[in-house]
């Protein structure tokens, strides 16, 4: 569009934050950031957060390369960060703002046109059907200050009550198993931990793949560590890992009540810790009784003597870690999951000291920042919608009138799909996240979509699956493009940089929630929101006196100095103009003055509950939501195929390097023992079908998935046609990770149902 049209259809706001030189780094590389220099940039994939060194050319970024003096990746990438820029320049970055037409097709508009569409529609909607009609889709992938401005602006601005984020796919089963267990949403570790862990017990986590950086990490340990994997695949971690248990899917509640029960039995508890920071363990200890190893053998698939084994090496007394990821969180009961390994790290002593933990690693790259600031599942900055308190605070500091903030919780991911499907939900606005294809069971998700009066997607490309089925698609610049703060899994804050300008009328989430208050005629509430530093200095004042404290943290300017910061980083006189609110308790933890250290929690042995106790807590192993039977006799697992693949592929099958690095079309892993009973060859077409879909794949035969299972990776946007809408009853967390599939050869499978 030309600069002059554009001018004439937006108002003065839109003109200037697309054009405008220099104002918060928007429409060029700031003018701090100077030519021909070298600047740090954490990257936007992982939540291991990787410091990149962006090479600037005349203001904008040539190349890149891994910063040697971050103390997080120590001057290692992953392949995703060295082709970090690479995204950015694509030919199908949406570039304008499109508006569906009657025709039914997506046409280029001005923002002033859509953003009054967007306005108008959703008013409308809200005015005919009720607050309760219209809902948000949010990410962890945005900076800390955009998750913020977005939760901010749609619950306190636009009174949308409901908002979630991709993170309830991911993380919300490991927030909800720290929050009852610890009190609060807050992983204990640093990563020095993998480096002074004696014993590192992996649990449904490939690291290898899905944070290769983290895997260095390891490698560095000079302790001699037994490295133990427990994942139903013999993943590339489980190949370079000391020890591999290959549980059956879903049995890992068994498994690990058996460790607690042999570990109770010897007698290797830590007597003292568990009498001064824990509540519940006699309870536990008396469920433990029927969780004997052999009952768990028949669960799991592995001898009883090599369980015994595992529980003999984490009850030695070493300094043992429990690390797990999506194997656990993507589970019907993962909250349980998580909490069996939170309860073997407490019953053994091993949590707030070196090379120890129940340490949940994170996803996306500022899935911390979402869980702890975007306004979704908790108040901004880890409080609770339905504490009074919390909220007279929060309207306090933001200068709001205290009405504005809802006193219930949002409803979750899988309740806003029921909303649509009951038609009571009417306008969704999705931001960075491509619900279409990750969403489980997406025939019946993407069927929904459709049925919406509005789909407003806000996404880097027009071409995503969820973009193609929106009526409103507004054009965000990228990582790289824009300003901000994400918090990585061990809780360090670190910035990420505008590098190079955003493509045509693209524009920062930040820079579209700003034009988005103005049309929506809530501007005034968000005055101070003026730009991503000042919205930092915001998070800093609404998270005083939380566990989550950053306080202290002077701006931008002392991340770069510091390296990053882990939280909890108080200053003391926030803490004392907060005196009303009673402090945490472990507020008193020693703060280093300079965080460049890494630091963990829980070293004083006391813990976000109000009695400063962890609590055990368990359940009784539930039964498969599918199981495989006689007619769908498979369980297929899903998960991460390749370190160069990014989940839904918008970006990193953009980059011609990345594309190299694995196979294009979609394949299916499968046990060489069924594959010769099924008469499938290596790389014949394979019809994988569920009770909600069906997909056919390029054979890949192996003996990485055990006989009776197979694994198709995320990455490919048939796969979620299988998988089975079933969750986790604490998180609400989907349950990806299994359901039961036939497998045909293709062929076959035709002349069947041709018959
Ligand atoms: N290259 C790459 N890296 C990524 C991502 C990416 O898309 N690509 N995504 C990022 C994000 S958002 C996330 S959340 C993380 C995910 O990181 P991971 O969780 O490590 O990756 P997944 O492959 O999803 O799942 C891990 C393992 O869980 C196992 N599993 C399945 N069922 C069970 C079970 O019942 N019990 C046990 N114990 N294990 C089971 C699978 O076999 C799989 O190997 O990766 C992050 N890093
Ligand atoms: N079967 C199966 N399904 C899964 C999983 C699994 O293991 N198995 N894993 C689940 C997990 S853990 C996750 S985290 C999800 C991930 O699922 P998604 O969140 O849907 O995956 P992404 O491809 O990362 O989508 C991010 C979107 O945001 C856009 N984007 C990137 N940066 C920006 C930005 O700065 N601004 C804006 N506005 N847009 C941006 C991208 O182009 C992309 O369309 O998938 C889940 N789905
Ligand atoms: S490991 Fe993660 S944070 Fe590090 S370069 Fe790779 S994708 Fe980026
Ligand atoms: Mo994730």
């Amino acid at each position: 569009m030309k600069n002059t049209l554009l001018r004439s259809w937006t108002g003065p706001l839109t003109e200037r934050l697309v054009r405008a030189p220099g104002e918060h780094g928007l429409g060029q590389v700031p003018a701090a950031l100077k030519p021909d220099t070298v600047v740090p940039s954490v990257c936007g994939f992982c939540s291991t957060g990787c410091s990149l060194s962006v090479h600037l050319k005349d203001g904008e970024a040539v190349n890149l390369s891994a910063n040697p003096g971050y103390p997080v990746n120590l001057g290692m990438a992953c392949p995703k960060g060295w082709e970090a820029l690479a995204p950015l320049a694509a030919p199908d970055r949406a570039t304008t703002p499109l508006l569906r037409k009657d025709d039914s097709t997506l046409a280029p508009v001005d923002w002033d046109t859509a953003m009054r569409h967007f306005v108008d529609r959703f008013k409308t909607i809200q005015r005919e059907h009720g607050p309760d009609a219209l809902a948000w889709l949010g990410t962890g992938q945005i900076p800390t200050e955009e998750l913020a401005f977005l939760g901010a602006l749609a619950k306190f601005g636009m009174g949308i009550r409901h908002g979630d984020g991709n993170t309830r796919q991911c993380m919300a089963t490991a927030v909800t198993a720290y929050k009852q267990s610890f009190g609060f949403d807050a992983p204990p570790y640093t990563y020095a931990d993998f480096e002074e862990s004696d014993v590192l017990v992996f649990v449904g986590s490939n690291l290898c793949i899905a944070h290769p950086i983290l895997w260095q990490r390891v490698l560095r340990n000079k302790r001699s560590p037994e490295i133990v994997v427990i994942d139903p695949r013999t993943t590339e971690t489980a190949m370079a890992a000391t020890s591999h248990f290959a549980i059956r899917p879903k049995s890992d509640l068994s498994f690990f009540y058996a460790l607690a029960h042999q570990i109770l039995r010897d007698g290797s508890i830590d007597r003292e810790f568990l009498a001064r920071s824990t509540t519940g363990f006699d309870e536990f200890a008396a469920f433990l009784a029927p969780h004997t190893p052999a009952r768990a053998a028949e669960a799991s698939g592995i001898p009883e003597e090599r369980i015994i084994e595992l529980a003999r090496l984490i009850g030695s007394g070493k300094r043992v870690s429990f690390w797990w990821t999506m194997g656990v969180n993507q589970s019907y009961e993962g909250t349980r999951v998580a909490q069996a390994l939170i309860n073997l790290a407490l019953m053994t002593g091993n949590i707030g000291k070196p090379g120890t933990g129940a340490n949940s690693i994170t996803g996306q790259c500022n899935a911390m920042g979402s869980r702890l600031f975007s306004n979704t599942t908790g108040l901004l900055g880890g409080r609770d919608f339905t504490n009074p308190a919390h909220r007279a605070e929060v309207a306090r500091i933001l200068e709001l009138p205290a009405d504005t903030i809802p006193d219930e919780n949002s409803l979750g991911y899988d309740q806003i799909i029921d909303g649509i499907e009951a038609g009571r939900i009417k306008g969704l606005w999705i931001v960075a996240t491509n619900s279409a294809h990750s969403w489980i069971q997406q025939n019946r998700c993407n069927g929904l979509l459709d049925k919406l009066d509005c789909l407003v997607v806000q996404d880097m490309y027009a071409s995503t699956e969820t973009a193609q089925a929106a009526d409103i698609v507004l054009p965000a610049a990228g990582w790289g493009e824009k300003d901000g703060t994400f918090i990585n899994s061990e809780r360090r804050i670190g910035r990420i940089r505008k590098v190079r300008r955003a493509p045509g009328q693209a524009l920062a989430d930040f820079h579209i929630f700003q034009l988005l208050a103005r049309y929506w005629g809530c501007a005034d509430r968000f005055a101070r929101w003026e730009s991503p530093e000042a919205v930092f200095h915001i998070l800093r004042e609404l998270s005083a006196g939380q566990p989550c404290d950053i306080s202290g943290i002077e701006g931008y300017d002392h991340l770069d100095t510091a390296g990053g910061i882990q939280w909890p980083y108080a200053n003391s006189k926030f803490r004392i103009s907060n005196s009303e609110s009673p402090p945490p308790p472990n507020s008193t933890t020693p703060q280093l003055p300079d965080s460049t250290t890494e630091r963990r929690l829980f070293a004083d042995g006391r813990f976000h509950h109000a009695d400063g106790r962890a609590r055990f807590l368990f359940d009784e192993p539930r039964p498969l939501p599918e199981a495989p039977c006689a007619d769908f006799p498979f369980t297929l697992l899903t998960g991460r195929g390749t370190s160069a693949q990014w989940h839904t592929q918008t970006r990193t099958a953009k980059s011609d390097v990345l594309r190299k690095l694995y196979p294009q079309n979609i394949y299916v892993e499968i046990n060489l023992t069924d594959a010769v009973a099924l008469g499938i060859r290596a790389n014949d077409p394979v019809t994988i079908r569920s009770r909600r879909g069906e997909l056919t794949a390029a054979a890949h035969l192996c003996h990485t998935v055990q006989p009776g299972q197979i694994f198709i990776p995320m990455h490919y946007r048939e796969t979620n046609r299988l998988t089975h809408s079933s969750f986790d009853p604490h998180s609400r967390q989907p349950n990806y990770k299994a359901c039961a599939v036939q497998v045909l050869p293709a062929a076959r499978y035709r002349t069947h149902s041709a018959g």
